[in-house]
């Protein structure tokens, strides 16, 4: 009967623990979120550098990845959601990146789009805004867009959009410093 107590008081102290956890003022928190196969695990990889964990959503299978990176002079928590196509959420891991997405209250949610499939990928941008989320828009894959002869205007773009609109190739490491820029000057309103 003794061990069944200390399990007991274990299992107190780990809520308490828990309880102060969550009341800990958390880290700027960044969301990835796309069609699959844009890139945006790539994409995570290069703006972590430390801490990732894998661990399912709770109640499901599906799988979300957190870590911290630095951008700025500011840590933060970085989020890489399974892909989605838009919130009419149809599968279960679109629902859990819906979900995440207004759980988490991200301070930024970027926005990761094959940039040979541009006007495919806006509607679920225009969903982003709609929402009053805090989208940027990343324009991934720049490199076979290029190789494809597509010229994008990111100026206009984002003159139409009203948000900020930056092209990568994370496979590549290009653009990253210039995304992680603008992600600083986002959040900080500099
Ligand atoms: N050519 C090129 N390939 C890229 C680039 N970024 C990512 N890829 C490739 O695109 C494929 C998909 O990349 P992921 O990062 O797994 O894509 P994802 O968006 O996380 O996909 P899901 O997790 O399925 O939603 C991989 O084979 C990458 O190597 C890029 O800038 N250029
Ligand atoms: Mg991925």
């Amino acid at each position: 009967m003794k061990s069944f107590n200390d399990v007991e008081t274990l299992n107190n102290n780990e809520s308490i623990i828990d309880e102060k956890v969550l009341e800990r003022k958390e880290a700027e928190k960044i969301v990835l979120v796309g069609t699959p196969n844009v890139g945006k695990s790539v994409l995570f990889n290069r703006l972590t550098k430390s801490y990732v964990t894998v661990s399912n959503y709770p109640g499901t299978t599906v799988e979300v990845s957190r870590g911290k990176g630095i951008i700025g002079n500011k840590e933060y928590e970085i989020i890489d959601t399974p892909g989605m196509y838009s919130f009419m959420c149809i599968t279960e891991e679109e629902k859990v990146t819906k979900r995440l997405l207004f759980k988490e209250k991200p301070d930024a949610v970027i926005h990761v789009i094959d940039a040979k499939n541009l006007e495919r990928m806006l509607p679920l941008t225009f969903q982003l805004i709609e929402s009053e989320l805090p989208v940027l828009l990343v324009l991934n894959i720049m490199d076979e867009a290029r190789r494809l002869g597509l010229k994008i205007d990111v100026r206009k773009l984002e003159e139409k959009l009203g948000i900020p609109v930056i092209s990568t190739t994370a496979a590549l490491n290009e653009g990253i410093d210039t995304l992680k820029e603008r992600i600083d000057k986002y959040v900080n309103r500099v």
